[in-house]
């Protein structure tokens, strides 16, 4: 029977190329955002290239209730999930601490921490039952080093950081992988979310060096998913080659 992984975010960036990615290595999977149309679009091109099983789930992951209806939903093979990917987030503005909005801040917690919890709390009970499972925590360079105005969105990866070394620790005993990747600049819609939607200054983000394209960090998940049973890769950090760290990038 295939396998089957759960991607979180999966209307863009990292989570759509790692569902492709994943459909590569024939897992069957299951496809969460809040965009559904997108989902649509990109599970009928992964049926059709592929050949592979894709379920579709519209969610907000900071709606507790609805991320627990939905692992509930799910029907009993849906369940024998093999693979979480946490990947759904977000950062909301670009602001000095002292500027920032609690707005943005409560989206960024919400989104990023609360929301990864929900999810995961819904899906490892599966995992426990199974007494297998490998989760992967989509964390960020942001969660390694704090940037000048990252403050809030640094703080939510420094949360995943946590949350997964915790994770690790916890699950220890139910055999159960943790994965804590942390991509540095990769060019997705993240800058034009971040920006409020002002492409412009998105795009400046991206200018003058290489950056990564959501496929790099999708070939590290494929990869970090397809070792043996006994091989679990706890931390992974990476860059494009212009960039040292959340402080340092190389431009022309
Ligand atoms: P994108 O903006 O391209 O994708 C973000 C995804 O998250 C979308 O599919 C979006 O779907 C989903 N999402 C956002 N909010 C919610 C929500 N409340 N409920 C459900 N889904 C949600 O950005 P990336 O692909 O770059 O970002 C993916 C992850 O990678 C994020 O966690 C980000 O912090 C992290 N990251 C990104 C880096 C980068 O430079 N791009 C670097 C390091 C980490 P929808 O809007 O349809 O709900
Ligand atoms: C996203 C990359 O550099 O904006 O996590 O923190 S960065």
């Amino acid at each position: 029977m295939s396998k089957i992984a759960w991607i979180t975010g999966a209307s863009s960036g990292i989570g759509s190329a790692t569902a492709i990615e994943l459909a590569k290595l024939k897992y069957d999977l299951i496809l969460s955002a809040r965009r559904s149309e997108r989902l649509e679009e990109l599970k009928n091109s992964i049926i059709a290239e592929f050949g592979v099983d894709v379920h579709v789930l519209s969610l907000d992951v900071r709606d507790r209730e609805a991320v627990s209806a939905a692992c509930e939903s799910l029907d009993e093979r849906w369940k024998e999930i093999d693979v979480l990917v946490n990947n759904a987030g977000l950062a909301s503005g670009l602001d000095l601490f002292q500027d920032a909005s609690l707005d943005d801040w409560d989206q960024m917690i919400d989104t990023n921490v609360k929301g990864l919890l929900y999810v995961s709390k819904g899906v490892v009970p599966f995992m426990i039952n199974r007494k297998k499972g490998h989760i992967i925590n989509i964390d960020s360079t942001a969660g390694k080093e704090v940037y000048p105005k990252g403050n809030v969105y640094c703080a939510t990866k420094y949360a995943v950081d946590a949350i997964s070394k915790g994770m690790r620790i916890d699950l220890l005993e139910h055999a159960i992988k943790v994965t804590n990747l942390c991509p540095g600049m990769v060019e997705t819609e993240f800058s034009k979310v971040r920006f409020h939607g002002d492409e412009e200054k998105a795009s400046k983000v991206y200018t003058g060096y290489q950056p990564l394209v959501a496929e790099d960090i999708a070939n590290c998940i494929g990869f970090a998913v397809s070792l043996p049973d006994h091989v679990c890769i706890n931390d992974m950090v990476v860059t494009c080659t212009a960039q040292a760290n959340s402080m340092f990038t190389k431009k022309d």
